[in-house]
């Protein structure tokens, strides 16, 4: 759970809106729709930090919230739009490029998937390209509330074979499922160890 109170920072429209690195940050990114919003309220506990919105495409702005005094949850826009204008499209890329490339405080990123819908081909490109910049990333599936039993088994089981490597969290903004557990994936991103710290001294 969140440690402190939590509040908006600042929304950034163009890379010279994001605000000074101060501490670390942990982004969320997925598909417009796909409950990022909804899934950032839960986790700060409040109901309307982040805007829900019933219409997607709408969040072209990078924004950052701060929980407690060592954290900053950060909003990346949603992509995966279809009618979006192909200029906001390479807005949207050039802003969260240079959010992503350039952020020294920036310790993770929670990429959320609708459990229904599993990867999509731009899921899959931030995830690979999240791998070459070698910021590390943990997956949240979405909305699972909205599945039935099997149907569910068979959604976490496919993401798992697709995704080997990467942390899965089941998540529903609206049961509070998985919240806890991606707290503590969130806290873990945040304070990683040295490299040196998790091995044994070499001799
Ligand atoms: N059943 C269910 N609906 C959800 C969940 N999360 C979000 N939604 C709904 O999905 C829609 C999009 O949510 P929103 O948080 O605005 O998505 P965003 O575009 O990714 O920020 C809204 O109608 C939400 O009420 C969830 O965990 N379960
Ligand atoms: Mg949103």
């Amino acid at each position: 759970m969140p440690a402190g109170e939590s509040s908006f920072v600042a929304g950034a429209a163009t890379p010279a809106r994001i605000p000074h690195a101060t501490v670390a940050e942990i982004a969320l990114a997925g598909r417009s729709n796909v409950g990022k919003s909804s899934l950032l309220n839960r986790l700060v506990g409040r109901h309307s930090l982040a805007r829900v919105s019933r219409t997607p495409g709408r969040t072209q702005q990078i924004n950052f919230f701060a929980v407690g005094d060592d954290l900053m949850l950060v909003d990346l826009p949603g992509y995966g739009f279809a009618k979006v204008p192909r200029e906001v499209v390479d807005s949207w890329r050039r802003l969260v490029d240079a959010y992503l490339v350039g952020r020294a405080t920036l310790r993770g990123v929670v990429v959320l998937v609708d459990s229904r819908r599993g990867l999509s081909d731009e899921d899959r490109d931030l995830i690979a390209y999240l791998g070459s910049l070698e910021v590390p990333c943990c997956i949240a599936a979405t909305k699972i509330d909205k599945l039935k039993r099997s149907e569910r088994v068979a959604q976490i089981r496919s993401l798992e074979n697709e995704l080997p490597d990467h942390a899965l969290t089941v998540c529903s903004a609206v049961t509070g499922e998985g919240v806890p557990e991606l707290w503590q994936r969130i806290r873990d991103m945040a304070a990683p160890l040295r490299p040196r710290d998790g091995r044994r001294s070499e001799q």
